[in-house]
């Protein structure tokens, strides 16, 4: 008696009968630290902090009005990303309800990883960022906002791209590239701060 069973489909069974008994399913393992909520984003809370406090849970946050815009980061090392065409509920409608801002105030914008971006009171307004054109020279800046984006280019925003809230510059303007320091993923703290 022989035994000429090809090895290669052989081995591919029994890779697949100990994927079975590992619990192989396919899918991302839970990521180790899940103090970010994953993709169904149940439990983020984002924390507004001014004069007076609110805490919003994502239906909260989408409840608001929205506003879309054109979005287009460029990284500290030159790299691109989009243009993208960025929804969600504008900084200031959010600042509204935790008592407003006023001139000279910062609003600090953090992160469970503990990313931390200080915007002063022009850039609130959308004032005083740095635009560049598509080839990345600087131009003057256009009327931007400054939103927090919960769909991209259509979809909900992944947590790989920051979901659920990641804060970004738009403007109605096409093809003006901001700086993506200050695209905030993951926000779920904003602190109003007042000398
Ligand atoms: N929470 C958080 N947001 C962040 C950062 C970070 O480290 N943590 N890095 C910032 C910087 S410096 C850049 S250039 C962009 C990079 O965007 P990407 O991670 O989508 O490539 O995200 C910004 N937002
Ligand atoms: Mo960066």
């Amino acid at each position: 008696m022989t035994f000429n069973a090809d090895p290669v489909p052989v081995f591919c069974v029994l890779l697949a009968v100990a994927c079975i008994f590992a619990g192989c399913t396919g899918t991302a393992p839970p990521r180790e630290t899940d103090t970010i909520p994953a993709d169904d984003f149940r439990g983020w809370n984002l924390t507004v902090n001014g004069t007076t406090r609110a805490s919003y849970t994502f239906d909260e946050i989408r409840a608001f009005p929205t506003k879309a815009g054109n979005c287009y980061a460029v990284s500290t090392v030159g790299i691109k990303y989009g243009p993208y065409t960025c929804k969600g509920v504008l900084l200031t409608d959010l600042l509204e309800q935790s008592g407003g801002i006023a001139e000279g105030d910062q609003v600090w914008v953090s992160a469970p990883d503990g990313y931390l971006w200080v915007f002063d009171y022009d850039q609130t307004q959308g004032e005083g960022f740095i635009t560049f054109n598509e080839s990345l020279r600087e131009i003057p800046s256009p009327p931007l906002q400054v939103l927090l984006m919960y769909e991209q280019d259509g979809k909900p925003l992944s947590y790989d791209d920051g979901g659920p809230v990641r804060l970004v510059i738009i403007s109605e303007e096409e093809g003006i590239v901001t700086e993506g320091s200050a695209w905030v993923k993951w926000v779920d703290t904003i602190e109003v701060k007042r000398k």
